[in-house]
Formats: C-alpha cells, structure tokens, sequence
C-alpha cells in the first residue's frame, strides 16, 4: 500500500517545522513508518542546493533561475527519499514542497507560470501530498516568531525580505488553501501551539486515517 503524504506550507515563522514533528510523534505513537524531511533540503544533493539558495547566491540570476534550483533540488529529495518511503507504505511529513514554490517564486517573486507548472511536473510527477496544512499567521507575528528564535543568527535570504513580500506570501498561501480544498486545508496557527496540534490531529484522522493505516498493516503482517 502506497503510503501518505503530507505537506505543511506558510509564511516564515507560522509553526511548521514544530507541527511537523509533533504531528511526526504523534504517528510514530501508533508504529507507523514516518519519515520527517524538508525542503529545500531533504536528501544529500537537495541539502548542498538549500546551501545556495538561502545564502542568497542565486538571487542576482532572478526568480525563474532560483524555481529551477528549488526544483532541482525537489526532484533529488522526490527520487532519492519521497518516492521510495510512500512505495514502502511510510507516512512522509514534509516541511515546504511545491506551494512554497508556486508562492515564493511564482506570486512574490513573479517567475513565470508556465515554467513554475513545467517544473512540478518534471520534479514531481505523481508524487504529489495528499494533504496540505497551510498555517496562517499574520506576517508581522510570523516574522518576529522567526527573529526570536534566530536568537541573532543573521537572516536568510528570505527572511530579509521586507514587509509587503511577506505580505504578498501570505495573501498568497491563503488563495492557494482556498483553490485546492480537497488537498489544502487553512489553519489558524496564531493560537497556542497545542490548539493548533489538536486541530491538525483531527483533520490528519479525518482525512487520512491512520488508525486504519495502521491496523491493515498489522493484518498485512500477521
Ligand atoms: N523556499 C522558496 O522560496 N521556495 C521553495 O520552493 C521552497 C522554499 C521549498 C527555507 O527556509 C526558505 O526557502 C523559506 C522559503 C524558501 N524562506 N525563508 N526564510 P528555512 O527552511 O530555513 O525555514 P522556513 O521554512 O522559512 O521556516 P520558518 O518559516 O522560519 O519557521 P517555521 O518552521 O514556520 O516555524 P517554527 O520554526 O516551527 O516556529 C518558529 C518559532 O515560533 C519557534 O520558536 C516556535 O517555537 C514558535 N512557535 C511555533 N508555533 C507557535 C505558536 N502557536 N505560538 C507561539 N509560538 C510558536
């Protein structure tokens, strides 16, 4: 059985690196196979693109050059780590994919559509999430959330942005959320962190099924 795919998506600071690891325990508490990744990043090849993109080495080439780079960087990670856990029936948590690029390179930094849809279908293929959490917290919050936790590292070369891309990014999430309901589901991330955990732990067992994930496999076994 071909396993679940699932992806966070938002603006900087709304949670998702910490809602992919509590949501990562919380499925690894009922035996499933999890594997928590990220992107850019993800696998080896993937991790040395991240290293050129975030320190801003791409920037000066513009956001079609920069999407190339993320994709090539996707369809490493897809091929390498993606593809191979969900053929052998693990839950894969994936922390950014193909929003952010569709967000960040295509509304924000205005690449082309055309060359943003070539690119999925090359680096993705099939393997596309089954479910999508887009946290939404306002960009100012978002934005100081990162710099706490930054404690003085200097700033990526996303994050120092200025305030209307951020805002762009976040009008854009929630438009995205809003034109894929069967796969995006908008989450109101600015309430306390355990809120937000129970929520996105009842739509993962509304719409993926877990429990039941787990109890075939375990009748698969026996
Ligand atoms: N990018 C792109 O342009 N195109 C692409 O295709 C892809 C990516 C894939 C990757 O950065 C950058 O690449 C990203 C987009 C671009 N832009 N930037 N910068 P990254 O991987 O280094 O980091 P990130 O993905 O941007 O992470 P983030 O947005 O900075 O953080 P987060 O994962 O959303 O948040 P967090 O680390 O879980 O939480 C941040 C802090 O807030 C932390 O101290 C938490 O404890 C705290 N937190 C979390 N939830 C709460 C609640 N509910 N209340 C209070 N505090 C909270």
């Amino acid at each position: 059985m071909r396993g679940r795919f699932i992806s966070f998506e938002g603006g900087e600071g709304t949670g998702k690196s910490t809602h992919a690891k509590l949501l990562a325990e919380r499925l690894r508490g009922l035996a499933l196979d999890v594997v928590l990744t990220r992107e850019p990043g993800g696998s080896v090849g993937a991790e040395i693109i991240r290293h050129v993109l975030l320190s801003g080495a791409a920037q000066p080439f513009g956001p079609d050059a920069e999407a190339i780079l993320f994709a090539a960087a996707r369809a490493d990670h897809v091929d390498t780590v993606i593809r191979p856990a969900l053929q052998r029936g693990a839950w894969v948590l994936c922390d950014r994919f193909i929003d952010s690029t569709r967000v960040y390179q295509g509304v924000a930094g205005q690449a082309d559509p055309r060359i943003i849809r070539a690119l999925e279908r090359i680096s993705v293929g099939d393997a596309m999430p089954d479910l999508t959490l887009v946290l939404d917290v306002l960009p100012e919050i978002g934005l100081q959330r990162a710099a706490a936790r930054r404690r003085g590292e200097s700033a990526d070369r996303f994050e120092q942005e200025a305030l209307d891309f951020h805002v762009k990014l976040h009008n854009a999430y929630r438009a995205a959320a809003e034109q894929a309901p069967g796969r995006c589901v908008l989450i109101d991330a600015v309430r306390p962190k355990d809120r937000v955990a129970e929520e996105i732990w009842t739509i993962v067992q509304q719409r993926l099924e877990p429990g039941r994930a787990r109890a075939s496999l375990a009748q698969a076994a026996s």
